[in-house]
């Protein structure tokens, strides 16, 4: 099978071949880092090293500069910045003089990175050296994602995923250029993130015999939590923490028992049912729980985004969502960042700057729709498409199937722009896979879940419209067998994919 520029996911915007123009990694070859790439340089050198056996030095290098032609590197890999490129975009330049990797900023230029693992043999991700000839094939890419929200989610309250789980999902979910992953931490069944000013959570929701089955238990202390965001930002995804409310809380209440209506702790949950909690909007006891976690969750979150959740607030009355709704998006604000809520947040009074992120399978979302036409951007994540936790087929194990089952070309097959009537293009903040735990048991159960429908979502999320082709798309996402194999990622060998 030879390895074409192309055979990239996400499809780049841009790809003009030169096949006779190809450059060999060889031993001796240099990496040269312009200011401002040096830590993207070392991810490069990292990503290298270890199959090539390789020294890849790492020096300083002639940046770009505006207008100047860079100092093609001989033999070398040359890593420079043009902020004229844009947010996140790149450019590779690969000819027998070397690889030139530019970045419209840091991110564009990992991004570049990507990519260029991406057209190297698949055992560039052994973790040992080997004997292969590491040609990269000649010719030009030019790139840019289409939206800037590109996500996942991994539902760590159904079943908890500890730090060292969720950085090797996040290591596999960059190489498809996802820049957010949304922690879905709080839920019926389990909370996991510690709380100082409130360490009943964890101590009572986030431990032993917590999450479905009482098969997930776990939480993240500060400390963990705040390493996991710093891992995550170093790979440039943004973290996008979400407390479920007003539904979705009996591990909070039997925590703090004063957040039900009579004061009573209720009992512990490990089942799947949803939609039967609530906290109570007339008591000030919950406006006050509601603000130290806000406070001490923004105070750990660099990124712009606060999830707070609000789906499937069966147990609350339209007037108490929308009263509770009222009282906590204020508290978001304080606290400095922008609220995310699903969808059905646009039955309260929101600010402006909410975002709504959509997750029906309804051929139209009035109040969906509604919101977009008062300005608020979407995230859409319909769950008969984006929804990573349905079964592949009828007899696939794990996932549910609420939403239909998905197999990849469903996942693959449409529009964010188009799934929505009055939901378009502008009203998009981009799309988001989430994955819900509930029938996960193991990081290996997540990422068959994962992959190969990740890589769908990811290329909608990134690649122009223009580039939309299924049967390309099947036969480049074929090439990643061998790649999940050499990093020891699990994935679902769909019949419809021609794996190598
Ligand atoms: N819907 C619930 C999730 C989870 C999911 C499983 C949302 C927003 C079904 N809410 O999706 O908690 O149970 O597919």
């Amino acid at each position: 099978m030879t390895r074409e520029l192309g055979d990239v996911i996400p499809a780049p915007g841009e790809v003009r071949p030169d096949p006779a123009a190809g450059f060999t990694i060889e031993t001796g070859v240099t990496i040269s880092a312009a200011p401002g790439t040096e830590a993207v340089a070392e991810h490069l050198a990292a990503a290298l090293r270890p199959a090539t056996g390789f020294d890849l030095p790492i020096g300083p290098g002639p940046d770009a500069g505006a207008g100047a032609v860079p100092a093609r590197t001989p033999g070398g890999i040359h890593l420079e910045l043009d902020e004229t490129l844009g947010d996140e975009a790149y450019r590779m330049v690969v000819d027998p003089g070397g690889i030139v990797l530019t970045g419209g900023d840091p991110a564009g230029l990992f991004y570049a990175v990507q990519t260029l693992r991406q057209v190297l043999p698949a055992e560039i991700h052994a973790d040992g050296p080997r004997e292969t000839v590491w040609t990269v094939p000649g010719g030009l890419i030019a790139d840019r994602p289409r939206f800037g929200y590109r996500g996942a989610m991994l539902d760590v309250a159904r079943h908890f995923f500890s730090v060292a789980e969720v950085e090797s999902y996040l290591d596999a979910l960059v190489q498809f250029k996802i820049n957010h992953l949304h922690l879905h931490l709080t839920d019926d069944q389990g909370w996991r993130l510690e709380i100082e000013s409130r360490p009943e959570l964890t101590v009572v929701s986030g431990g032993a015999g917590t999450g479905v089955d009482g098969a997930g238990p776990g939480f993240y202390t500060q400390d963990e939590y705040a390493g996991l965001v710093a891992y995550a930002a170093a790979r440039f995804v943004t973290i996008v923490p979400e407390f479920d409310m007003p539904g979705h809380v009996n591990a909070a209440q039997v925590a703090y028992p004063e957040l039900t209506a009579d004061g009573v702790a209720p009992g512990p949950r490990t089942d799947l049912e949803v939609g039967y909690s609530s906290l109570v909007a007339g008591k000030e006891e919950t406006y006050a729980f509601v603000e130290d976690v806000l406070r001490e969750v923004a105070a750990l979150t660099p990124g712009p985004y606060l999830h707070i959740g609000g789906d499937e607030a069966q147990a609350t009355t339209p007037e108490d969502y929308r009263a509770f709704i009222g009282r906590v998006l204020p508290l978001v604000a304080k606290y400095g960042k922008r609220p995310v809520g699903w969808h059905e947040l646009a039955g309260a009074d929101l600010p402006g700057d909410a975002i709504l992120q959509y997750w029906g399978i309804d051929a139209a979302d009035d109040t969906t729709a509604g919101a977009a036409a008062r300005g608020h951007q979407v995230i859409m994540s319909p769950a008969d498409r984006s929804y990573l936790d349905m079964r592949y087929a009828a007899d696939t194990r794990p996932g549910l199937d609420w939403a239909g089952v998905t197999d990849v070309e469903k996942a693959y097959g449409w529009d964010p722009a188009g799934r929505l009537p009055g939901v378009g293009e502008d009203n998009l903040l981009g799309v988001e896979a989430p994955l819900w735990s509930e029938t996960l048991r193991s990081l290996a159960d997540a990422q068959t879940m994962t992959f190969p429908r990740l890589p769908a979502i990811a290329e909608i999320g990134w690649s122009p419209r223009v580039t939309h082709d299924w049967e390309s798309f099947r036969r480049r996402l074929a090439a990643f067998g061998p790649r999940w194999r050499e990093q020891g990622i699990a994935y679902h060998p769909a019949p419809e994919i021609p794996w190598q």
